[in-house]
């Protein structure tokens, strides 16, 4: 009951507030990663920073076209420098112990806004697609501004590389798919 009535009164308080409120403009939302999360089927998870990931071997990459899945050009990047992906998962050291663990393995890449896109163990150590699989923090020379950064992951391999291209990328989980 008290419940009840605890309900209606805050109901009524914010359809009062609404009109003062919705004259007020809406902050843009930051999506900055300030850090890349590195959890699921690992050793040892990690926070890595920017700085953190300067300390690991660098990837750099030179011109590259942004296309979206329908053959539009969203951007073109002239260089960029990260670490593989495959470096980072090293790091954190996979825990795949048996012999046919790691190909049951997905690796999701998730960014601030919720957007998710996925590797498998195959594609990153078993194809030439994972030497393309870059977590980059400069674009253009410059660190990543908000339209992007701090941290954002591109797979340079893939034909249309706008959807696997990941703006404000701050998790990396890593999930055994079957058991
Ligand atoms: N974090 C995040 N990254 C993202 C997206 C997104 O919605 N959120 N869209 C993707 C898609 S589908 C494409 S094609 C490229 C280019 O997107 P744009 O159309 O926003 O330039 O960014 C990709 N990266
Ligand atoms: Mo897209």
């Amino acid at each position: 009951m008290l419940k009840k009535i605890l309900a209606g009164f805050t109901s009524v308080a914010l359809l009062a507030a609404a009109p003062a409120w919705s004259a007020v403009p809406a902050p843009a939302r930051d999506n900055m990663s300030h850090a890349l999360a590195v959890t699921g089927k690992v050793a040892t998870p990690l926070t890595l920073k920017v700085a953190d990931l300067r300390q690991l071997p660098p990837a750099n990459g030179g011109e590259i076209a942004v296309t979206r899945h329908n053959g539009d050009k969203a951007e073109t990047i002239t260089s960029y420098k990260g670490v593989r992906l495959r470096d980072i998962l090293d790091k954190a050291a996979l825990d795949a112990p048996g012999h046919n663990d790691a190909k049951k393995i997905a690796i999701i890449a998730t960014a601030t806004d919720g957007y998710a896109v996925v590797f498998s163990w195959g594609e990153l150590y078993n194809s030439p697609a994972g030497e393309g699989v870059i977590v980059y923090y400069e674009k253009n020379g410059k660190a990543l501004d908000d339209g992007d950064g701090e941290i954002a992951l591109i797979s340079a391999k893939d034909i249309r590389t706008g959807p696997r291209h990941v703006k404000w990328l701050n998790a990396i989980e890593v999930r055994k798919l079957v058991e």
